[in-house]
């Protein structure tokens, strides 16, 4: 993964909370139908960049058992990183890595994470197989999990590029537990020289509890996402986004 920190706390200062009705932060009561049980949103970004959704990839009451689990027996940390020449800055929210052994080391903003075990957390290897059987020849080895206490907690513009270590169109499958959040897409600017500058092309998701996003091909090298400052989110979401890491001997595959 290859946050930047520095530059989403610098994006931050514009991404201030905005309240809005439309996502909710349910307690732990399902409704009885599941209505969107099997619904998948196709969205072409063009350039090969894409997304798809799955509004409820798992069911409310199942999404609601990881949500405790997780919540419970991850051991979570908030690091701090030291940008040269910035002020210490403290990661805007929870974070745990699992990844299979004999990987390639993750490492951002100068940190390292501890890869833990999949071994330890047998509901992770569940849910990365329910995973493998909706998106079918994927074969994601680690999982960067983050949680969000509550709206005060974010993820800053980024793309999680990093080409040594997921290759040149990497897969990240998102699945998210808790409270409702705004995930946002946008195009990245060319590079220098701009004109003509491409504005303003943006792509929203409203990540249900117990839903599941994809991005591919091309997202990382063209797009950047965020999940904003929301003032109106009371309560913790949970997030698991699954990547493929290239083995430790592997320079390209
Ligand atoms: O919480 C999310 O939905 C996105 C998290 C993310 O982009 C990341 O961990 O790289
Ligand atoms: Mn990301």
């Amino acid at each position: 993964m290859a946050f930047d920190e520095g530059f989403a706390a610098d994006q931050m200062k514009k991404l201030m909370p905005i309240s809005s009705a439309e996502f909710a932060c349910p307690n732990n009561k399902c409704e009885e139908k599941e209505e969107e049980e099997g619904v998948r949103i196709m969205r072409d970004l063009g350039g090969g960049s894409s997304v798809v959704y799955l509004p409820q990839f798992l069911t409310c009451e199942k999404s609601w058992e990881y949500f405790r689990y997780l919540d419970e027996h991850i051991p979570w940390s908030r690091p701090t990183f030291h940008v040269l020449g910035k002020p210490a800055l403290l990661q805007p929210r929870d974070v745990c890595y699992i990844a299979s052994k004999g990987l390639k080391e993750l490492v951002y903003s100068e940190y390292t994470p501890y890869a833990h075990s999949w071994d330890d957390y047998p509901p992770l290897k569940e849910i990365l197989q329910e995973v493998h059987k909706a998106f079918p020849g994927s074969h994601f080895n680690s999982v960067l999990i983050n949680r969000y206490n509550s709206g005060n907690d974010y993820v800053g513009w980024h793309a999680d590029v990093h080409e040594k270590l997921y290759g040149p169109t990497p897969e990240i499958a998102s699945v998210s537990f808790g409270c409702e959040r705004d995930f946002f897409l946008k195009k990245k600017s060319p590079p220098p020289p701009p004109p003509p500058q491409v504005v303003g092309e943006k792509h929203h998701f409203n990540l249900k509890h117990g839903s599941l996003l994809l991005m591919r091909g091309n997202t990382q090298r063209d797009w950047l996402h965020s999940v904003p400052k929301r003032a109106n989110a009371e309560s913790a979401r949970i997030n698991l986004t699954f990547r493929r890491v290239m083995q430790m001997s592997s320079s390209s595959s």
